[in-house]
């Protein structure tokens, strides 16, 4: 049995899981195999709120953190922290550890190499062809004529980009801070952000979900998009970030207008997406139901029990979010 020190002597620490849409008791067994000697609890077990020492969660309830005193880090399964940072119950004092690894970063990256290559090669196009039964040559324009803008220069956009690299897009990049990237146009800030979109004509959104980002897509940044990209199919967004970053309301606008040529959605303002929602039925919107980039059960097991195990025996945690920046 493997034993811990934590804070000076030898304990055993317990961890309570808190899982919506991913499959609770199979996460818990899979902790409990890679945690020998220590307790792992789901919410359907009896335990005593003050033994908590960590909770592992994915989409809090309000009451989520209620009763739990000793809690030593916050365990994010997601990668973005928008709801755990919103939550009424949260203990404001305890440090949020978010999940990050190689196989997340690939399942982004192959999400958006998919949708930006596909806007790129005019499916919508081809497809509306198709639905005509009209033959119709057209020859798309070869990657290195669309820019593709990535906002967010994070671990997911940073990865985004090598992959789209090897495609030959023209790259562009927008965030927070100034940074430097081989082969990409960086763009910074506020100030930045409109030079950043008016030479773009696929806008791909990596950010996380903070009051500064929240409905950054909306009608007045689509309409500073580059026009008449993509052979006229241009421009083009891409939303993998948040539903929060996104105005439906604008994106319908701006597609029935012209202003928007085609969507790629896998996150919406409420999700499941209504059954009213107009976003459904629009032949130019590609909807995935926020699936872009899941966690691995088998690689987030063996992260975050590296992680407990580490800071039980008194290593600092990684990946901590700035509750100053909001992520
Ligand atoms: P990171 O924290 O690594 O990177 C965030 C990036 O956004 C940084 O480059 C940061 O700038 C930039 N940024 C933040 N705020 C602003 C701002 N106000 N203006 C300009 N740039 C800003 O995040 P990740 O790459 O790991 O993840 C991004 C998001 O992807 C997550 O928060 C989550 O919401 C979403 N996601 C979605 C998934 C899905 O399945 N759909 C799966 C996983 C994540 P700087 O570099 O200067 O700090
Ligand atoms: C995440 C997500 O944040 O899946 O990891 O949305």
């Amino acid at each position: 049995m493997v034993r811990l020190v934590l804070f000076g002597g030898e304990a055993t620490v317990t961890l309570l899981l808190h899982l919506a849409d991913f499959n609770e008791r199979r996460w818990a067994a899979g902790f409990a195999a890679a945690l020998p000697g220590h307790r792992v609890v789901t919410r359907a077990d009896q335990y005593d709120p003050d033994e908590i020492d960590y909770i592992f969660i994915w989409k809090p309830k309000p009451d989520a953190f209620a009763g739990l005193k000793n809690l030593k880090a916050i365990l994010s399964l997601g990668a973005g922290v928008d709801a755990l940072l919103r939550n009424p119950s949260r203990p404001v004092d305890v440090p949020i550890v978010r999940f990050m690894d190689e196989d997340l970063q690939q399942r982004m990256s192959d999400y958006v190499v998919a949708q930006v290559t596909m806007h790129q090669r005019l499916i919508t196009r081809f497809r509306r062809d198709q639905q005509a039964r009209r033959w119709s040559q057209l020859y798309p324009a070869p990657a290195w004529d669309a820019s593709v803008g990535i906002m967010g220069l994070g671990q997911l956009g940073l990865d985004a980009i090598k992959h789209l690299k090897v495609f030959g897009y023209k790259l562009r990049g927008w965030s927070r801070s100034a940074k430097q990237i081989e082969g990409v146009e960086v763009f910074t800030g506020t100030e930045q952000f409109e030079a950043f979109l008016n030479g773009t004509d696929i806008l791909v959104n990596l950010l996380p979900l903070t009051p500064e980002t929240q409905g950054i897509l909306n009608y007045e940044t689509f309409a500073r998009l580059r026009r008449g990209g993509l052979d006229g199919e241009g421009p083009v967004i891409v939303n993998a970030g948040r539903g929060g970053h996104q105005k439906e309301a604008d994106i319908v606008r701006a597609l029935e207008d012209g202003t928007l040529k085609a969507a790629s959605l896998d996150v919406f303002e409420v999700e499941p997406l209504p059954q009213q929602s107009p976003l459904w039925a629009m032949d130019n919107v590609y909807i995935t139901p926020h699936i872009a980039a899941a966690s691995s059960e088998r690689t987030g097991v063996a992260y975050f029990s590296k992680v407990i195990r580490d800071h039980a025996a008194g290593q600092p945690l990684p990946n901590v979010i700035d509750f100053g920046r909001g992520y």
